[in-house]
């Protein structure tokens, strides 16, 4: 550690210390001078790691004689880190106890005490939830026990300096504020030994930058607690970046004390899903790194943290998230040095409502806050802060608790990110809070394989992409366990290959097949130990987390080349500077139009569709509402393709195609249908059916050998399929239409190799959605789920509302859901129960009687609550005649959807579903369907 005070009188007491086992007993009973002291122990050192009391749980105490110089004003004992509970005696006197490890905390001494002393540390490391609330048996690590930390003997005069912390205000010119808060004894007299305090003046402050004087000013010091602050332009000073860690020397005098500090000048800012320091977008590559070693416990040599940071930078790491609590100032001074930037985090894992809604949880948290925050504040290094690693983000009722530590995070620090790691992501509720979103998770690991990895990823980023659209994202976990030195040729689990093959399907993902995260922190650096409970132990073989790229005693398995390559490849490219956000098509932008379900009526943008329209039937005169219904037409092959090259031909361009012959073209396809939307619109066409699967290209098939499906055999989303998709509904959020957008279809759910793989579809699907910020799309979760055709059982009508409500849940009820079922079919109660609108068909139907009845009976059903019913298929077309469908449909206030195929012998101007085809108003039948609804809709 840098020298720190030059002035001040700073003894060491680290060493060998007379130690006792106590064991069980009860702190409140001992007595601490009959103590018998038969033992040793290291200061710094964890005694639990000492092969004496190695794996031990209880109480300790540890003695030394310590000398107070005649002469000085007072004395303080400042303790580095004591795990985790401790009370602080001075000649058999309780001065101050102390609970949770990992910050420092001062123990002021009585001023009468002179000369030699006995100093006794009651030290306790047992699990004590009233106690030591921090510090749970549960938590993923192994509690070491001791005085992990230094210990020092600070004698202070009769002024002193509390804390000095120093913030870069400005860059250019590099400018920073100090801010020394102090302490003057009141009142000096003339008998205090030494005092400058001088409350009519004189006292000198001192500010000077790598030697230079910048400030030097005499003062009035009053008696008491009091701050100085100044703000120092140094316009020749470097700034502090992990590629360039410029570090400079502040000193800081009031009267006889001083503190000596490194700082960096540097600027943290995120901003378009970007960290920047100093203006500049830094890709943090890294690591989790526990601060232990089997030898040394939680006080870990500045010798194996200095082998830490080497093994770090030879990977090509510039990050490191401190896992999971505050890393050593001595470590944080080491990564200064060497541009390693830090995740500085509070001590947290895993906590549920039990503990969040304890204040005296909370309120340790809190103290635990100010400790990290008094501890790394003056270090570039420590570029954003962390808390509650994994915990209840996505219960409602922690969300206080969230609120009340980042809340004191940014009261404390307005200079730095926030941040915490989820491992709920899909529903957490508290990531608003945050400037950085973090995600832990374990694909290929706990669940799944490595294959799944990056689909799991993406479907991560899209969502959060989707929620928090501009803040930057970082995976803060991820790995696989590996024994060091198994290496198999079944490369199972457990293997250093696996590790290594996951690590690199995860880097390649985030970093060479896309760029779109600001940051990774792999999980972990090195293995440590953890707890020995058996339902742990029974997962973590040897009592360690075997996740390391380097085992406990830093030997580098196979992965740590894998990293090592990756890392230094990446680390060549800068960042990109406008990073793609996770949506194959267009990025997210400010959406025009908003669906919502107000009853039985459908609004957009905060109004009833069609408002105030009245239609009354030209046979009778009988006036109809038609505000709140959506008109429609099923226009499902707007992102048809065909990836089946036998079939693809029967799709060619006929002569008679606008735009000439010629093969099938995909994209022309979606232009043509893009250019005749308006003319829809126009129409009063307020919504269209497009389906992920399509339809049958022939109106109905008996087989159907095409392929034609937006996903993969696994699930995932065409590239292709999607960017078409996109254009189409970006266009429909422009002209304020509605689009019902279909997942799967009878004809082609059999492109999905199976269950698994549909849930994944959905998904992928769902999250894509989202992540185009789309807020006027409907869901059709699938076409007709009861036709006989459908493979999966999931997608059956039986069994689809499952994935119907898990539309609803990923989404946070975003999404809009419902379902379709073969023509002249009421949908049954499971389907009515998870459907936000009804959807029905009515092909097949007999004539209008029936269309009314349908939608009558619909209303009856078991589970239905008033939802709005429309028609999004129907095969009808009598639309100049008294009755018909449509009208029967707006008799009983439902909406209705046209569906026209090219029937034999017509041409290509004629349908709409079968492709090739001319997506304008190009027919007789389609004329006579928009003239209707011109007509009833009061569109001209
Ligand atoms: C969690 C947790 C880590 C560690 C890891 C694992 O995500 O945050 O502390 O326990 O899992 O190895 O499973």
């Amino acid at each position: 550690m840098s020298e720190r005070n030059r002035q001040r009188r700073v003894t060491s007491l680290d060493g060998l210390w007379e130690f006792a086992w106590l064991g069980d007993l009860d702190p409140d009973g001992v007595d601490v001078t009959a103590l018998t002291f038969d033992e040793v122990m290291v200061v710094p050192g964890c005694f639990d790691a000492a092969p004496a009391r190695a794996g031990q749980r209880g109480l300790t105490a540890y003695r030394r004689i310590i000398t107070l110089d005649t002469g000085i004003g007072h004395g303080r004992i400042v303790f580095g880190g004591v795990h985790h509970w401790c009370r602080v005696f001075l000649n058999g006197v309780p001065l101050r106890d102390h609970a949770g490890g990992f910050t420092r905390f001062a123990v002021d001494l009585d001023d009468a005490v002179r000369g030699t002393a006995e100093l006794v540390v009651l030290v306790d490391n047992r699990f004590d939830a009233d106690r030591v609330p921090l510090h749970l048996e549960y938590f993923d690590w192994y509690h070491y026990g001791g005085i992990t930390r230094g210990v020092e003997l600070h004698q202070l005069g009769a002024l002193w300096i509390e804390d000095v912390r120093v913030e870069t205000v400005e860059i250019e010119p590099p400018t920073v504020r100090v801010r020394i808060r102090y302490r003057a004894d009141a009142p000096p007299s003339p008998d205090h030994i030494t005092g400058p305090v001088n409350i009519t003046g004189g006292t000198r402050l001192e500010l000077a930058l790598d030697g230079h004087v910048l400030v030097s000013e005499t003062l009035d010091i009053a008696p008491g607690f009091g701050t100085l602050e100044r703000t120092l332009e140094v316009p020749g000073a470097e700034l502090w970046s992990p590629s360039d860690p410029h570090l400079h020397r502040l000193e800081a005098r009031l009267g006889d004390d001083d503190v000596l500090t490194r700082i960096g000048i540097r600027q943290v800012t995120v901003h378009d899903r970007q960290i920047l320091i100093n203006g500049e977008p830094v890709r943090l590559l890294g690591f989790n790194r526990h601060e232990a070693h089997p030898q040394f416990g939680h006080a870990v040599p500045e010798a194996v943290m200095l082998a830490d940071i080497q093994q770090l930078r030879d990977m090509g790491c510039n990050f490191v998230r401190g896992s999971h609590y505050p890393q050593d100032p001595r470590f944080l001074e080491l990564c200064d040095a060497h541009g390693i930037c830090v995740w500085n985090e509070a001590i947290g894992w895993q906590h549920t409502a039990e503990h969040l809604t304890d204040d005296r949880f909370v309120e340790s948290q809190l103290q635990h806050i100010d400790e990290m925050v008094s501890d790394a504040y003056n270090h570039p290094s420590a570029i954003m802060w962390g808390i509650l690693n994994e915990s209840h983000s996505h219960d409602p009722a922690c969300r206080p608790a969230y609120e009340a530590l980042l809340g004191r995070l940014r009261e404390l620090d307005a200079t730095r990110p926030v941040t915490y790691a989820s491992n709920h992501p899909f529903d957490d509720v508290c990531m608003d809070l945050v400037d950085i979103v973090s995600v832990n998770c374990y694909p290929g690991w706990y669940g799944n394989e490595i294959e799944d990895i990056p689909a799991e990823i993406d479907r991560i980023v899209a969502h959060v992409d989707a929620t928090q659209r501009t803040k930057p994202f970082i995976l803060s976990e991820i790995g696989a366990g590996a024994i060091y030195g198994w290496r198999d040729a079944h490369a199972a689990r457990w293997t250093e290959p696996y590790q290594s093959r996951l690590l690199e399907t995860v880097i390649r993902h985030l970093f060479i097949d896309r760029d779109f995260a600001a940051g990774l922190a792999i999980w972990q650096f090195c293995d440590c130990r953890t707890s020995e409970a058996v339902y742990k132990i029974l997962g973590r073989p040897r009592g360690f987390n075997n996740k390391g790229v380097v085992d406990a005693y830093r030997r580098p398995k196979q992965a740590y080349d894998v990293v090592k390559r990756l890392f230094n490849e990446i680390g060549t490219t800068p960042p990109s500077q406008a990073p793609v956000s996770l949506t194959l098509g267009a990025q997210p932008a400010d959406r025009h139009t908003h669906v919502a379900i107000e009853g039985d009526a459908f609004l957009i943008n905060g109004e009833l569709t069609y408002a105030g329209r009245i239609y009354r039937r030209p046979s009778s005169g009988e006036p109809r509402n038609v505000a709140g219904l959506l008109f429609n037409a099923r226009m499902v092959q707007g992102i048809f393709d065909d990836l089946n090259p036998t079939t693809r031909t029967l799709w060619a361009y006929p002569d008679d195609a606008p735009g000439g012959a010629g093969p099938w073209d995909p994209e022309r396809n979606t232009s043509d249908f893009v250019a005749a939307m308006p003319a829809w619109r126009a129409a009063g066409l307020l919504s269209f059916t497009i389906n992920l699967q399509g339809g049958s290209p022939q109106g109905y098939s008996q087989h159907q050998p095409w392929h034609n499906s937006a996903f993969t055999p696994q699930g995932e989303l065409s590239e292709a399929y999607m960017a078409r998709l996109a254009r189409i509904l970006d266009a429909a959020d422009e002209l304020g239409m509605v689009p019902i957008v279909g997942y799967f279809y009878f004809g082609q759910d059999q492109r999905l190799v199976d269950e698994a793989s549909v849930i994944r579809a959905t998904d992928n699907a769902t999250d894509w959605l989202l992540s185009q910020g789309y807020t006027h799309v409907l869901v059709e979760l699938g076409n007709e789920v009861d036709n006989r055709k459908y493979d999966h059982a999931i997608l059956k009508a039986d069994r689809c509302h499952e994935l119907m409500q898990r539309v609803r849940d990923r989404s946070g009820g975003r999404l809009l859901v419902s379902t379709s079922l073969c023509g002249n079919v009421v949908p049954p109660p499971n389907l009515v129960t998870a459907s936000d609108f009804i959807l029905l068909h009515g092909n097949g139907v007999p004539g209008p009687d029936r269309i009314r009845e349908m939608v009558d009976e619909t209303r009856r059903v078991v589970g239905y609550r008033g939802q709005p019913v429309l028609f999004n298929e129907d095969d009808h077309f009598d639309f100049a005649a008294d009755d018909n469908h449509m009208l029967a449909a707006l008799d009983r206030y439902a909406g209705w959807g046209y569906f026209d195929f090219r029937m034999p012998g017509e041409g290509h101007d004629e349908g709409y579903q079968s492709v090739p085809v001319n997506w304008m108003i190009s027919s007789e039948r389609k004329r006579g369907f928009f003239k209707l609804l011109r007509d009833m809709t009061g569109e001209r």
